[in-house]
């Protein structure tokens, strides 16, 4: 196991000492075992280990090296399996709810008997909640809106975790020898941010042992539904599979339908018929005539559309890239030729919003620097929390100058090809103030604005407030600007339209978070906002190396937004970067 894995077992082991009412101080030695194992470099943990020297690490107790020792050398630990025996799946489950935190969980058991969500929906309706002590009507009525909420959101899946399940199924079935094509269709192809479903579209010889495959694959707990040429499963995680076969030659055609969206099908279908034709999953055929759309299909066989282009360039369009077939105005676009040419994975030269375990990141700065020059990056910005997140370890003003000074002697040591920009994420505090002077925040490179506290301001004081942040003259970008985690968090309430004039109005940018959970700003704003001039930087926020690659999210939500390469400045190279910083901090008094 690698540490970040061995951290997550002994957090997962607080949680579940927590959870059964354990001593607090035992509960605490996990959690700071697991800060102290995130702060060692990886390299480091196996040669403590080796020479059995862990015990000499601050924060790690005797109990904790045998643990840590005995997960990373054997992947297992025979003490957590048995505790997680011991607490009931469903207590696990509660600790979703907002507002539920171990302590509470353990009054609910004691007193009421609640052991998972059916329990605690029961309680609550019944107001045995509410006459709890420390309780109360409102955390009643806010445990029950936590359940609806958490239900609404379990119908769906983030785009990430759909794609990790999708992306070997498709692997697998052009592995048959049976299939000629497979593709993942449906919101996973649009690269929405979430997904309800995965629709997978093959063409073969033989259909047959293509369902057996599929719904005999790893992980799938139920097949819901199986025929000669589709089948339906569903994955442990709740999501579930569809998959068609059709015939080679309808493959194009069923491919385009089952991509979607509906709003941008049913267009493509009524521009069809203004040609005198009929688009359907089966084929592009004259509308008029006798049969159904998928007889006349049938009977004419055509081979003449090979690939989606094609079709495309049947009905007089360029081709739509699958990101922008929302049915929002990119059929028009692509008549005309005016659809942008979205930017790429392998554009990106760099990120500016990233953590180390400076503050509540889980890789050290050279392992992040390490991890950046591997994929390939002229730049990596690091961003750690300020002094008033405390709850993340924000640095204070000594710490900051600290790791200040270290990134400059890092990048004067040249061990590496990246080059690393010495930032912050500052917070936004309740007033729209920055959590550091000005002369603190002039000795950085640049400036990621963010609020982490007082999520729930009315819409007013939280304008008010991001926009004071954004005419600070050092501020650089504004982070997640909404605070959503989508399934789990709304967005704060928030005039973006304003936040968007004022951004643009004072050369700020806004970053697209490319955290699978945020995405934020939402696809749906950027076309308008970066045609007005608004600059984008994706950011993948990320607090350890693993997550550098959360990128792919972003550049995902950059395409459905309709960005071009220019309009992202971490496409740029570092020289541009650069110029573009000092320009910036020429214009501000330091
Ligand atoms: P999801 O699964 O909710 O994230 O969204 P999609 O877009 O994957 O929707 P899904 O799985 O229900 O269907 C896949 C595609 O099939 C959809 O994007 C477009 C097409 N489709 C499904 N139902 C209809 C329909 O009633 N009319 C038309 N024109 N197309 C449909
Ligand atoms: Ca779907
Ligand atoms: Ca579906
Ligand atoms: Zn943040």
């Amino acid at each position: 196991m690698t540490k970040n894995e061995i951290a997550d077992v002994l957090t997962e082991i607080a949680t579940l000492l927590e959870l059964k009412g354990e001593n607090p101080f035992k509960v605490r030695a996990y959690q700071t075992g697991a800060r102290a194992l995130e702060a060692i470099e990886e390299a480091e943990l196996g040669r403590l280990i080796a020479e059995e020297k862990l015990g000499t690490v601050k924060g790690l107790g005797e109990a904790l090296v045998q643990k840590i020792t005995e997960l990373h050398t054997t992947g297992r630990l025979i003490f957590f399996d048995n505790l997680k025996a011991s607490v009931e799946p469903g207590l696990v489950d509660l600790l979703q709810i907002p507002g539920l935190g171990p302590k509470k969980i353990q009054v609910l058991k004691a007193k009421l008997g609640v052991t998972d969500i059916a329990s605690l929906t029961a309680a609550c309706h019944d107001g045995r909640v509410a006459a709890l002590d420390g309780f109360g009507e409102k955390t009643q009525e806010k445990l029950l809106a936590g359940i609806k909420n958490r239900e609404a959101y379990g119908k769906r899946h983030l785009w990430w975790d759909a794609a990790a399940i999708a992306e070997p199924i498709v692997t697998g079935l052009r592995a048959l020898p049976q299939v000629r094509r497979a593709e993942a269709a449906g919101s996973l192809r649009r690269s929405m941010e979430t997904v309800g479903d995965l629709d997978f579209l093959v063409s073969a010889t033989d259909v047959a042992p293509v369902v057996a495959w599929f719904v005999a694959m790893p992980g799938v707990k139920e097949v819901t539904a199986q025929g000669e040429t589709k089948a339906s499963v569903r994955f442990e995680s709740g999501l579930q599979a569809d998959l068609r076969i059709v015939p080679d030659e309808q493959f194009v055609f069923a491919l385009h339908h089952f991509t979607g969206s509906k709003d941008h099908n049913v267009q493509m279908r009524q521009r069809a018929l203004a040609r005198g034709l009929s688009l359907s999953e089966w084929g592009l055929v004259p509308a008029d005539g006798e049969g159904t759309a998928k007889e006349k299909a049938e009977k004419r066989k055509s081979g003449k559309v090979e690939n989606e282009s094609e079709l495309f360039a049947a009905l007089g369009l360029h081709f739509i890239p699958p990101e922008l077939r929302e049915g929002l105005g990119e059929i028009e676009a692509a008549e005309r030729a005016e659809l942008p040419r979205l930017v790429e994975l392998g554009d990106l030269r760099g990120a500016f919003h990233n953590h180390t375990t400076a503050s509540d990141g889980r890789n050290t700065l050279a392992e992040m620097t390490a991890a950046a020059e591997a994929l390939g990056w002229d730049y990596l910005g690091i961003a750690d929390h300020s002094k008033s997140s405390y709850q993340a370890n924000g640095l204070d003003e000594a710490r900051l100058a600290k790791q200040v000074a270290e990134i400059r002697a890092l990048n004067d040591s040249k061990k590496f090809k990246t080059h690393v920009f010495a930032g912050s994420e500052v917070d936004i505090l309740a007033d729209g103030r920055l959590d550091y002077d000005d002369a603190t925040l002039a000795s950085l490179d640049y400036v990621v604005a963010s609020v982490h506290n007082a999520l729930t301001q009315d819409e007013a004081t939280m304008t008010a407030r991001i926009i004071r942040a954004i005419e600070h003259p050092r501020t650089t970008m504004l982070g997640h600007a909404t605070g959503r985690l989508l399934l789990r968090r709304e967005a704060s309430r928030v005039d973006l339209a304003k936040v968007i004039d004022a951004a643009i109005a004072h050369g700020v940018i806004i970053e697209l978070n490319a955290s699978p959970w945020r995405l934020d700003l939402d696809w749906r704003l950027w076309r308008k906002a970066a045609g007005r001039g608004l600059l984008c930087a994706i950011n993948p926020d990320a607090h350890e190396i693993e997550g550098l690659r959360h990128v792919r999210a972003g550049i995902n939500a950059a395409r459905k937004g309709g960005l071009t390469r220019e309009q992202v400045l971490t496409t740029w190279p570092l020289k541009r970067v650069r110029e573009w910083l000092a320009a910036r901090s020429a214009k501000t008094p330091a």
